[in-house]
Order: C-alpha cells, then structure tokens, then sequence
C-alpha cells in the first residue's frame, strides 16, 4: 500500500504538469480526488494492512491527499490568473455555487390593505378609489365640515392653492359615488391621505379604507355585526368590540371603536397602556345634512360609515411601535412580512 501511495503522489503531479484548462484539471480532480477515484480506492486496502502498520500509513495516506489537493488548488488559481484555460472565462468560477435570485414581496402596508379590502369585498362592498389632489368641496364642505368649522383644524391640510388639497381623507370619494349613484349601496375607498403631522404615530401620509353602507332602515345594530366580523376576519380571533361615543362632522350618532388587547387579550400590557383595549377604527349613522347634501331623502335612507388607518392596523398586527419605520426602506425591516 505503501508503494501504492507513493506511485499516486508521483502520477498525480506528473499528471497535473500537463493540464492546462479547466476541462482538464476537473477530469483530474474526478480521476484522483474522487469518490470512485485513484486516491479512494487505494484507502479500501487499508482494511487488510497489519494493525500495527495501521497508524502510520494512515498518516501517510492523508498527508499524501492534503498535497495532491493542495496541487490541485494551486492549479486551478494559476489557470484563473493566467487564463490559460482552452476555451474557458478566466473570471468565471464555475464550480462555486449559484447565486440565489432574491425574490421581491409586497410592502407590509400593501399587505394589510389588500386584507381589509378583500374582508369587506367578502361582505358585498365594491372598492372605489379617487383622486389625491381634491377640490375642498369634496373633502370637507359635501361632508359637512364648511370653512372655519372647528373640525378643519384637525385635519391638518395640505393647500395646493385656495379650493385644492391634498386630500384629509379617502371619505371625498365616497361623496362623489352618493352624489352620481342611487342606494343600496355598499362601497369602500382605500387609498393614500395627506395631513402635515409627523411623529412616532404619524406620518404625513398614510393609507385609510372608508367606507359607507346606505339602505332603507339601516341601523347602528348592522354597523356593529359588520365590524364585528371586519374585526374577527382581520385578527383571526373572536375579540371583544368597544363603542365610545365620539364626534365626527359627517355621522352621527358617532363612535370610536376598540378592540380587546391582542396582544394581552384585556389584561392591559405596554401596548394597550394597560387598558385592554386599542383604538382601531372610528364609526357612526351618516349625518342627515351629509344625505341633504349629496341629494337623498334622509326621511327614505339610512347608513353607516366607517374608516380606519392601514398603518395603525399593521403596527397592531406586528407589534410595531414606531410608524416610521414603514417608510425607511429598510429591507431588514420590510422583508420581514
Ligand atoms: C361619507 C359620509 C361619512 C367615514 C368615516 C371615520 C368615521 C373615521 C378615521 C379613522 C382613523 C380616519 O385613518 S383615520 O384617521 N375615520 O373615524 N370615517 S366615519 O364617514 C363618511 C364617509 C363618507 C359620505
């Protein structure tokens, strides 16, 4: 066995003076350092040598593969610097592994956005969506909000001239369906809203979904069995609701409603201030002036509204606590969802 290593150490470097691509040092590789190679089938014989003779040709035997491998690596950096290789690409390694193509994902607000939309598409809603740049009679005065109402200052506007915004929120689109179609119906409207208000909570812009159903004898009992479900859809839980009144200029009735802790199920922790309860959406009976305004009989119809923050509900559902964090375009962040 002892000649045998001996004789492959001396073939092997002989052998490797005459390679000269990378086609040929691979049949090299494959014929000496093989697993069915030269070099493993002489270690089969190592069983049947004498015991005592075990140790030291074991030692031999593994030297001489570290210097047939050592051989072989010198090579193949030399063929890579020298380019010698019949046909190949010197800057080429074949032999590494590939690389693996990144694969894209939505943004974790897109996410959340589609959920919602197809949770109330689920429960009969069309989706509508508008304009950004809106006129002030949409965003404000067609929902009962008219110049120097206290409510103006809330919205914290963008003005591009004196009747053009950006608009406050997505309810203009949903006077603009009331105002060109007739009830029943039942519409949502997401999309991006503009406010100048930037903080651990805001940011200047950020996506609602509001929505609207009108009917004849509607009343808050349905606007409650459609958040209820809303709400165990998107948490994927049978959670408490909570309805504080509230004020809003175009509902009323008005409330703002909670959810049971999801992350402490009511027992109060850091992200609930040890209420039990979150603050996810505001709510409320469409104000009479509201239908006299885009032309129905409030006498005839009857409807609820509703609107939530996306990135309220996102930071809920993951725990975030900062919503900047959403547009840094971290993707050690983002490509997380
Ligand atoms: C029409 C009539 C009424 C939409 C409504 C809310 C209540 C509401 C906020 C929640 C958090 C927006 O993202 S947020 O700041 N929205 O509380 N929105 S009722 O009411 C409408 C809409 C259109 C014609």
């Amino acid at each position: 066995m002892e000649q045998e290593l001996n004789s492959l150490q001396a073939l092997a470097g002989e052998s490797l003076q005459s390679v000269s691509s990378n086609e040929q040092l691979e049949e090299f590789r494959i014929k000496f350092l093989g697993r069915k190679g030269e070099f493993t089938s002489i270690m089969k014989g190592l069983g049947k040598v004498p015991k005592d003779d075990k140790p030291r040709l074991g030692q031999m035997a593994n030297a001489i593969k570290k210097e047939i491998e050592s051989l072989y690596s010198e090579k193949r950096a030399a063929l890579m610097a020298t380019s010698t290789g019949a046909g190949s690409d010197s800057t080429i390694d074949l032999t590494l592994p590939g690389r693996k193509p990144e694969t894209g994902k939505l943004h974790p607000v897109t996410q959340i956005m589609n959920e919602v939309c197809s949770i109330f598409e689920s429960l009969g809603f069309s989706v509508a969506e508008g304009p950004d740049v809106e006129h002030d009679h949409y965003n404000f005065e067609a929902l009962n909000i008219p110049a120097h109402h206290p409510a103006r200052d809330m919205h914290d506007t963008f003005y591009v001239s004196d009747s053009i915004l950006l608009r406050t929120h997505t309810s203009p689109m949903q006077a603009r369906i009331m105002e060109t179609q007739q009830p029943p119906l039942r519409v949502i409207a997401p999309g991006k809203v503009y406010r100048c208000d930037s903080d651990i909570t805001h940011t200047p812009m950020f996506h609602q979904v509001e929505g609207f159903l009108v009917d004849k004898d509607v009343s808050f009992a349905d606007l409650k069995g459609v958040l209820t479900i809303f709400t165990q859809k998107m948490f994927k839980k049978d959670l408490d609701l909570r309805f504080r009144p509230s004020f809003f200029p175009f509902t009323e009735p008005s409330a703002e409603v909670d959810i049971a802790c999801v992350m402490c199920g009511g027992s109060g922790c850091r992200v609930c201030k040890r209420t039990g309860w979150l603050e996810i959406l505001g709510a409320g009976m469409i104000d009479p002036e509201v239908f006299k305004m885009v032309g129905y009989d409030p006498e005839v119809y009857s409807g609820f509204a509703f609107g939530l923050g996306i990135e309220r509900i996102a930071m809920l559902k993951y725990g975030i606590d900062d919503i900047r964090l959403y547009y840094e375009n971290d993707l050690r962040f983002l490509s997380q969802f």
